[in-house]
């Protein structure tokens, strides 16, 4: 075959394929507006990169190949910037630019920052992207490609931006054996048994995915970890995991054991005052920075769930952090201690237990330890009120830890877009220091002059084709890794964004997907867990309802603990009168939840237990608020997905279907939840549900009577 028909097959065959969702949000199809296209052709003729590395190849290449496809021409490297329209990337002490004076900016952007401009160079027009570091022209570039994804003018370009948080990680908690602890979406795609010599092209991929919305760093296991992990033959594995990512300037973290001296060591204890147990580490720890000389640092769970810590010596939190972080300190890593811990023989409300054991703590970690803390106390419900750590420990950087797996959200089978989830917690005041005092300021580290910060997403990833196994799980991977980088993005420009790089820049395609993705966590609290109840699904494997559970394992873990329903009301008692949970939070904040005039609606029943017939602000009772509620959770979702089905035709059609296909299913849950939760609620509260609304169309006793023992997800090592 001659060389222009196969070229020509390849484009029909291309054409044919119907998306599949692998390309994430990197899509770099052909730019169908014409306008838009002839301008970004007349200003867009050529690429000429400055220096030299390998993540500035990264940059190149993803450069080229977006250009390429978005353009639909051959974008050639150019030698020299000798005709106007060259898109110039170029470090900002370079050279080459010193007749542009980016000083002041330069200095506001810091390591990771770019600048992207629209200047002249040697009398020709250029757009240029500056960085003072190789990974801030990564991130520039991808800036540059998301500004032609979303058919954004390059007239003019005049862009500064730089990451508020300096440490941005995904945390994936997949095991050696390829399972996925709350995993929706497969199997893990780290190879571990062919690596470090098979090294699958998803990895470059993935990597590619994590750059272009900035995140920096990726802790490979999972918290509930595996010394087998530190193993030689295993850190050659993540060795070879690490030099892919350094390209696209990512750090690898591992998960440690804390038992690990023993289980791999060979020592008696793993006591972190024991000389022998230091050495160790410190050992470890050379071993891993020999290997790959810029790891991250270790990311830990110990003393939760019953997996191993200090506190089995008679040690704390810091005694056991500040072990660590002293082994990776001469290497320059750090030490990521997990706060989620509660204990079911302490006997306290779970919701207090975390403050409890590190408030003490704070100002006792080393400068290279951050306490990780879940957005709330409890566990990524729908809808939890922020965690009181936030602005309580100002001597220790705090960095937040929000779930992107939909554990508690409907997992890989709802749509549910959960940066308005996220925003609204970053965007709490926790008034520790005054009025302001957001906790997104208290995890960038200004609200309390830290250096270091961090946020951590819990991983959705997995080896299906589309990574996420709901196309949309990939919106709420983008939407951690831009609020990462700018917690002030509102909820709907992410949207906007990620609609049009993944879908279409038409407005009926935009508007309708735009308003399905801003309903859908509303209506996830709505239909599952309103008003705010807690805890309800089932209790294992955490899929659909069972808010009748109990004395299956831990009271801890029983929905029942967290209902409270009896023929009086509903809701948890945290105020003063109850487990007084809201004396651990600001005066200001703690007097608001505790007052049950002030509580927002939203959190009234995590703090207060409220009579069956207390007259809400609507005027209506808690039964018929609450009924309300469930049932708004289900219409509503009947309407997004009447709004998916007319895209048909609009979009691809292998994307519509499966997005009809698990909407139904969605609505389906929606039923099942609302008649479940209202079914049980009603044997306390005697009230009917009134006669207008659909009555549910199954008992309590069928509803009871569902099993769901092969669920996925779950980690039977802890249950
Ligand atoms: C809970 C999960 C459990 C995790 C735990 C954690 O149910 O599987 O191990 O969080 O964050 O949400 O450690």
């Amino acid at each position: 075959m001659k060389k222009n028909s196969m070229v020509l097959l390849l484009i029909i065959s291309i054409s044919v394929f119907a998306e599949d969702g692998y390309r994430l949000w990197l899509r770099y199809d052909k730019i169908n507006d014409t306008k838009i296209l002839n301008d970004y052709n007349t200003n867009i003729k050529g690429i000429f990169l400055d220096s030299e590395s390998d993540i500035i190849k990264s940059a190149q290449t993803e450069l080229m190949n977006g250009l390429n496809g978005l353009l639909g021409k051959k974008i050639d490297l150019q030698k020299s910037i000798s005709q106007d329209g060259i898109v110039v990337a170029a470090k900002i002490n370079s050279p080459l630019l010193s007749a542009i004076r980016l000083d002041e900016k330069a200095k506001s952007i810091g390591k990771e920052g770019f600048i992207i401009t629209s200047t002249k160079l040697n009398g020709k027009k250029i757009i240029l992207i500056a960085a003072n570091e190789d990974a801030g022209i990564l991130y520039g570039s991808f800036h540059f490609l998301r500004i032609l994804q979303t058919h954004t003018s390059i007239q003019n370009l005049d862009i500064v931006s730089s990451p508020k948080i300096k440490l941005r990680l995904l945390n994936h908690w997949d095991n050696l054996d390829g399972t996925i602890e709350r995993g929706y979406a497969g199997f893990s795609f780290w190879d571990w048994h062919r690596l470090p010599d098979y090294i699958s092209p998803r990895y470059t991929d993935y990597a590619r995915a994590d750059a272009s919305i900035g995140i920096n760093g990726v802790s490979l296991t999972n918290v509930n970890a595996n010394s087998y992990i530190l193993r030689h033959e295993y850190l050659l594995k993540v060795k070879a995991l690490a030099d892919i990512f350094r390209r696209y300037g990512i750090k690898v973290y591992l998960t440690a054991r804390f038992s690990s001296p023993i289980e791999i060591g060979g020592l008696k204890t793993a006591d972190p005052l024991d000389d022998n147990v230091k050495q160790w580490w410190n050992k470890k720890a050379e071993e891993i920075f020999k290997l790959i000389p810029d790891f991250g640092g270790f990311l830990v769970k110990a003393n939760s769930e019953g997996q191993p810590g200090p506190q089995a010596y008679g040690r704390n939190h810091a005694d056991g952090a500040n072990m660590l972080a002293d082994a990776v300190k001469p290497f320059g890593g750090v030490v990521m201690w997990r706060a989620f811990v509660y204990d079911n023989n302490v006997n306290e409300d779970r919701a207090k237990q975390a403050f409890n054991e590190f408030k003490p703590l704070d100002g006792k970690f080393r400068d290279n330890v951050l306490v990780q803390v879940k957005n709330g106390a409890i566990d990524f419900q729908p809808r939890e009120p922020f965690h009181p750590l936030f602005g309580a420990m100002p001597k220790t950087p705090l960095m937040i830890e929000f779930q992107l797996t939909q554990e508690y959200t409907g997992q890989a089978t709802q749509l549910v877009y959960l940066a308005p989830m996220y925003k609204e917690c970053l965007d709490s005041d926790t008034y520790t220091k005054g009025d302001g005092s957001s906790v997104s300021r208290v995890i960038d580290g200004s609200l309390d002059n830290h250096s270091l910060s961090g946020i951590a997403g819990v991983a959705n990833t997995g080896a299906d084709r589309n990574w996420t196994g709901h196309l949309f799980g990939q919106s709420n991977w983008f939407a951690f890794g831009r609020l990462a980088w700018n917690y002030d993005l509102s909820s709907e420009q992410i949207a906007d964004e990620w609609i049009r790089m993944t879908f279409s820049n038409e407005k009926y395609v935009i508007e309708p997907i735009k308003k399905i993705m801003m309903d859908s966590r509303e209506n996830c609290v709505n239909y599952m867990t309103p008003l705010g109840l807690h805890h309800l699904m089932g209790w294992d494997h955490h899929y659909g309802p069972e808010p009748w559970t109990s004395g299956k394992a831990r009271e801890d873990w029983m929905p029942k603990y967290y209902h409270r329903a009896d023929s009086i009301g509903l809701g948890s008692n945290r105020s003063p009168s109850g487990s007084n949970a809201t004396s651990q939070y600001s005066k200001k904040a703690g007097d608001i939840f505790a007052s049950l005039d002030q509580c927002p609606e939203k959190y009234l029943l995590w703090f207060h237990h409220v009579p069956w017939n207390y007259k809400m602000k609507s005027g209506s009772t808690l039964w018929n608020e609450l009924v309300n509620h469930y049932y708004k959770g289900v219409d509503d979702e009947r309407k997004s997905l009447a709004t998916w089905n007319s895209l048909e035709g609009k979009i691809d059609q292998e994307e519509f279907e499966h997005v009809k296909m698990l909407m139904g299913i969605q609505v389906k849950e929606a039923v099942w939840w609302r008649n479940a939760c209202l079914l049980y609620f009603q044997t306390f509260s005697k009230m009917p549900i009134p006669g207008n609304y659909e009555q549910p169309d199954h008992t309590l006793e069928y509803y009871k009577s569902l099993q769901f023992p092969y669920a996925p997800g779950i980690l039977k090592t802890i249950h």
